[in-house]
């Protein structure tokens, strides 16, 4: 496309100081351009969206901080998505919510499972988003699942990592540190199950045992500005450096295979 462009503008050199000239040349610059905004525009519906993860312990600030991220990226001209987990919308969602809720009691090895088919009922809608170039923040993912089962008695870490072997695996991982002592006080702790802070202390052991290469430790003991502001920068950059790189699987080998769109 550049060459003939350039091509043609040669030709048009020998009708220099001709009105004419100029509308064409005028004329092609204008096509050339908008041909090669378009191309951007391909370029960049190629690239792959990000998987961000927000991890941490209760009252921690996740889903106040992944609203904000989701509000302003957009805002910025980005294409981005907030999923949470639980996903209580679905049928499996309100058996959750429920046992959540004190309403319904559930065998613990069913819950865990209960929460993994949770996620996985998303996957197909989150490998599509992510394949056309949806960035995804996803408030809560398989560690919280691992973190808080493996705090119940006679639960291992293994165990609890089987069902979600195989998901998308996030390309970060941020984790919201607080002490249980401030996520106490913040606004309507032990309204559910899990959050009493001695389970609380428990669920933030398991988590330290899931980081991997992936995470992202953050001081959450801040303003929600400040904390906005640092975590924005760091999905900026999260964006910007996996958008060519593939989707791979969570605690095993492999990509996920990427349906290129038609
Ligand atoms: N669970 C979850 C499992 O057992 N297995 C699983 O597989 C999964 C996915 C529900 C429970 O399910 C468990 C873990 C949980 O116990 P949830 O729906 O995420 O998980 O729980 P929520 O109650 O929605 O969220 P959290 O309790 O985790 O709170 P967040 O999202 O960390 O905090 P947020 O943003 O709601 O803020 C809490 C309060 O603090 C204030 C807010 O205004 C709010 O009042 N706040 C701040 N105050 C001061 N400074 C800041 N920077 C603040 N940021 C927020």
């Amino acid at each position: 496309m550049l060459k003939c462009f350039i091509f043609i503008n040669k030709r048009l050199l020998d009708y220099s100081g001709k009105a004419q000239a100029q509308t064409i040349r005028a004329r092609i610059s204008k096509r050339f351009k908008s041909t090669a905004v378009d191309m951007e525009k391909e370029i960049k519906s190629c690239h792959r969206g990000a998987l961000i993860v927000f991890e941490g312990v209760d009252r921690s600030g996740k889903t106040t901080q992944c609203n904000l991220l989701q509000k302003n990226l957009n805002a910025d001209g980005g294409d981005v998505q907030l999923l949470k987990f639980p996903d209580r919308t679905t049928v499996i969602g309100q058996m959750i919510n429920d046992y959540l809720a004190c309403k319904k009691e559930v065998e613990d090895h069913s819950i865990h499972l209960l929460f993994s088919a949770n996620r996985w009922e998303s996957v197909p809608t989150m490998l599509e988003l992510l394949n056309k170039g949806t960035t995804l923040i996803i408030d809560r993912y398989a560690f919280s699942g691992v973190a808080f089962t493996a705090a119940k008695p006679g639960f291992k870490i293994d165990w609890c990592k089987q069902p979600d072997i195989g998901l998308p695996r996030p390309d970060a991982v941020l984790y919201l540190t607080l002490s249980s002592e401030v996520a106490a006080k913040r606004g309507g702790f032990g309204i559910e199950r899990y959050e009493q802070t001695d389970f609380q202390k428990k669920v933030a052991s398991n988590f330290e045992l899931l980081k991997d290469e992936s995470w992202q430790l953050i001081d959450a003991d801040k303003s929600v500005d400040d904390l906005h502001k640092e975590l924005k920068n760091i999905c900026n950059k999260t964006i910007e450096d996996v958008q060519n790189k593939p989707i791979l699987k969570l605690w095993t080998e492999g990509e996920i295979e990427c349906k290129t769109k038609s």
